[in-house]
């Protein structure tokens, strides 16, 4: 087995990547990373000296690959399954790329933002910078909402590399901001993504970790 998966199953943008490696069955050697541990930190940035994950390496072919984009393209090219992540179409490609963007923009930086900051020191946290991740995703989730009226997937008709960015930015903006009553389409589009295999493996694989996770109530009692 040629791949590692440098990852944390908490992690948003490492969901992104075990959702693609589960689509396709692809075999791989997890590494799960603990950055609170500043041992493993130091391993890991020999790895990667940016020290953020995931990221893939590929023994068989010398090569590490970060960016959660980055490893979905990889695998698709240099271990192609039934799910193809990146039409070969050009133009649908595209916009797949700008639908994973939007996503890890507007919604996985953001919660990134809300949740990171309730683990800064007292009195350091950046109230100003969390109300802005909270005004930017309210915004993208209206986009997302109206989209999603007449769509199955984020793009065209079949599940990709645009649906792995989604999976993660939409669960974790309901645990810290819900919005069932208020984003129908948005939160039927969350169930589907919840419902998909390899996405419900990656949640499960979370579970156990979830409850370090700011929800809505306990953020709510934090900011008094
Ligand atoms: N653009 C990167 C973002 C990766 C990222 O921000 N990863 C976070 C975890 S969700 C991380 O490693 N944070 C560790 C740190 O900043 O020290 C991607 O798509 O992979």
């Amino acid at each position: 087995m040629s791949l590692t998966l440098y990852f944390h199953p908490l992690s948003n943008f490492c969901q992104k990547a075990l959702i693609a490696l589960y689509e396709n069955g692809t075999p791989f050697k997890p590494h799960l990373v603990d950055l609170g541990d500043e041992k493993q930190r130091t391993e890991f940035k020999k790895i990667w000296p940016v020290g953020k994950f995931p990221v893939l390496r590929d023994d068989a072919n010398g090569k590490t690959i970060p960016e959660s984009s980055m490893v979905i393209e990889y695998l698709d090219v240099h271990f192609p399954g039934k799910t193809k992540f990146v039409p070969a179409d050009a133009e649908l490609a595209r916009q797949v790329r700008q639908s994973d963007r939007f996503y890890d923009w507007n919604m996985n930086l953001q919660t990134q933002k809300i949740v990171t900051d309730r683990f800064r020191p007292a009195g350091e946290s950046d109230s100003i910078g969390v109300e802005q991740a909270r005004t930017l995703m309210q915004t993208a989730l209206g986009i997302v909402d109206k989209e999603m009226a007449a769509k199955t997937w984020a793009v065209g008709d079949v599940f990709s590399m645009a649906d792995c960015a989604a999976a993660p930015a939409l669960f974790y903006a309901n645990m810290v901001m819900p919005f069932a009553d208020t984003h129908k389409n948005a939160a039927k589009y969350l169930d589907r993504l919840m419902q998909r295999p390899s996405y419900a493996r990656a949640l499960a694989e979370a579970k156990p970790y979830l409850s370090l996770v700011p929800t809505a109530s306990n953020e709510g009692a934090k900011r008094g």
